[in-house]
């Protein structure tokens, strides 16, 4: 067992039943001309955190702890994207349309592709996933069940979407969760530290947060 110095309190984890889920570190949300971009946001606070995100992948795998990553896509169809998905808002291009880094949001165009910095190895799973939350129509929950997995590691962006979504379906499903709170951000600064803030009060009522530095200190 390793323990993490984290946040409301210390977090207690086995390497060989825990696994991280690096979640939506795609060219979408991190790149300009993608969806988060045309949406109307800066992505460039989201690739700050490419250097982080690559050392807590590294020292994962390292640790013999599995990689997951996730991407937010949707079938070239868009059978899978709910038609109020694509017509909220005002974006400058929505989901499916044609940008710079080929179909918004669409699974297998460059866009959707995970950052080269972050790209997944040899048998790392990659989720595909229609929804914000990690779990929804995906087969997340049968592969860390099938894994003997019972403790999440979270990573990625955005903090308050896609991130704290995943981590509250993981919750509600009994994984005790830790964020790595310097290998997640979000468009807004405030919505990351409220993110962060309301994830560890009432005694970890969604789970734990911790730096990266103090899980590298994990004993
Ligand atoms: N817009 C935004 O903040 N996030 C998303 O749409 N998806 C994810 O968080 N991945």
């Amino acid at each position: 067992m390793l323990e993490v110095a984290a946040a409301p309190f210390a977090y207690a984890f086995d390497p060989a039943t825990t696994a991280l889920v690096v979640i939506d570190m795609q060219r979408d949300f991190i790149e300009p001309g993608g969806f988060g971009d045309a949406l109307g946001n800066d992505v460039r606070r989201l690739a700050a955190i490419v250097p982080t995100v690559r050392e807590l992948i590294a020292w994962c795998r390292g640790r013999g702890i599995r990689v997951l990553h996730t991407r937010e896509g949707h079938r070239p169809d868009l059978a899978d994207c709910p038609p109020a998905k694509r017509r909220r808002g005002a974006p400058r291009l929505r989901i499916g349309d044609v940008g710079p880094m080929g179909r918004i949001l669409v699974d297998g165009e460059p866009g959707n592709n995970i950052v080269p910095e972050l790209r997944p190895q040899g048998s790392e799973p990659v989720i595909v996933k229609p929804g914000k939350g990690a779990f929804w129509a995906t087969p997340l929950e049968t592969i860390l069940r099938e894994a003997g997995v019972t403790h999440l590691l979270l990573a990625g962006v955005t903090t308050e979407v896609c991130v704290q979504t995943t981590m509250r379906e993981a919750n509600d499903r009994g994984y005790d969760c830790l964020l790595i709170e310097d290998a997640t951000e979000s468009y807004f600064p405030e919505f990351k530290q409220a993110t962060l803030e309301m994830i560890r009060a009432q005694g970890g009522i969604v789970g734990w947060t911790a730096p990266f530095a103090a899980l590298c200190r994990a004993r």
